[in-house]
């Protein structure tokens, strides 16, 4: 099979940013690993990045995490970046590892408090005007463990009016996304659980606030598709932070875990024009390789965003609409399933080579020596993030 120039058209469009803290040593509560080649610096997960988007043309954007990619200078570090030929794109705050933070950040009782966490996203802001980043991305760890040890709602309009502030203080052309995460580290209440305490803040906000959806974030067997067709419908989905899961916040490779709901989920972004051009849909990965190589973890991540990209848009949209508008159940079962069943991996290997990209990218890196080059230069030091 072979692509229509309209899908080939979207796919060239298609830019899915990275997480600098995939690059880093992660792990789980029990052991973080090391990996041979880890990065030290920013510098050296921007140049990690930048090997992912050399050999996929898919990653243009590396997401910043303030204060783990902490430097003096932003707009040398964006200079640094457009030198690799990548972006700075989303920055994300950090409120879940400072002990002042214990009992909540943005929905504090004590005023100090609060005030801290508000000015960090004033900092964040900082960090974007030198990047020239469009997004703040909020997640908040705010939560209890227990009933009755918080004010539901008092947290909540402490919350919203902090949201206040830090919307205020953004750039005209910059936005704020909020993601929801329905669990941990507080296991009773969470202060933005679910997408629709988010989307119920960010439409206070304003035109420029949008829902974050991180796919890891949900309970078992939630339709993610739904609230992705519902939030594009409201024209409130904002960005994803993709990644997927077995149990819980797995943050393992994108469609390792269930491929279908990943093409059930893209198959809503094209439904919802999220894939257009001027889409206000970000897509974002969010991850950790806590035992295999984080490179190659993300190389095969943006691929596999890529493959179920291309198998979503062959969907037969005017033979689907027909089927559903004719009540035939199967017909329109049958359609969308081709889709998904289509191999389109040999179709985008012409893709890729046609765009003076390796066939297999996987391959490629392996071929590449970096591995080895990073192993045996990135020697000592200490990295920043999850491992520190
Ligand atoms: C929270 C989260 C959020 C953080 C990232 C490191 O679980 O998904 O996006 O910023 O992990
Ligand atoms: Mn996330
Ligand atoms: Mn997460």
């Amino acid at each position: 099979m072979s692509f229509t120039p309209a899908l080939n058209e979207t796919l060239a469009r298609q830019a899915i940013e990275l997480p600098s803290w995939a690059f880093g040593n992660a792990g789980t509560r029990f052991k973080v690993f090391s990996t041979p080649g880890t990065p030290r610096t920013i510098q050296e997960k921007l140049a990690d990045a930048a090997q992912v988007n050399r050999l996929t043309g898919l990653a243009p954007s590396v997401a910043l995490h303030i204060p783990w990619d902490l430097v003096d200078d932003y707009g040398a570090l964006a200079a640094y970046a457009q030198d690799l030929g990548v972006r700075l794109g989303t920055v994300n705050s950090n409120t879940f590892q400072d002990d002042d933070y214990k009992l909540g950040s943005l929905t504090h009782v004590d005023p100090r408090i609060r005030r801290k966490a508000i000015d960090h996203h004033f900092a964040c802001i900082d960090v974007m005007d030198a990047t020239g980043s469009r997004d703040l991305k909020i997640w908040l760890p705010d939560g209890t463990n227990y009933p009755g040890q918080g004010d539901i709602r008092g947290r909540q309009d402490r919350l919203a009016d902090s949201l206040q502030q830090i919307y205020a203080r953004l750039g005209e052309h910059q936005r704020l996304v909020l993601e929801y995460k329905i669990f941990e580290p507080y296991f009773y209440t969470m202060d933005v659980p679910d997408w629709g305490t988010s989307y119920a803040h960010v439409t206070a906000l304003g035109e420029r606030a949008m829902v974050c959806l991180d796919t890891g974030h949900h309970a078992p067997s939630t339709n993610i598709e739904f609230i992705v067709a519902q939030l594009l419908r409201l024209g409130r989905l904002g960005s994803f932070d993709f990644n997927s899961r077995f149990y819980a916040d797995d943050d393992l490779i994108v469609g390792a875990a269930d491929p279908f709901q990943l093409f059930r989920i893209i198959a809503e972004v094209v439904r919802g024009g999220g894939l257009e051009a001027g889409s206000p849909v970000a897509f974002m990965l969010d991850q950790c390789h806590n035992i295999e190589d984080k490179i190659p973890g993300q190389i095969r991540s943006v691929l596999n965003v890529q493959e179920m990209t291309a198998r979503a848009l062959l969907i037969d949209q005017a033979a689907l609409r027909a089927a559903q508008d004719a009540g035939d159940v199967l017909g329109a079962n049958a359609i969308y399933m081709d889709a998904f069943y289509t191999d389109v991996r040999p179709a985008l290997a012409d893709w890729r080579e046609d765009r003076g990209l390796p066939r297999d990218p996987v391959a490629a890196y392996a071929a590449s020596g970096y591995a080895e080059r990073i192993a045996a230069d990135r020697v000592g030091g200490t990295q920043a993030g999850w491992g520190a």
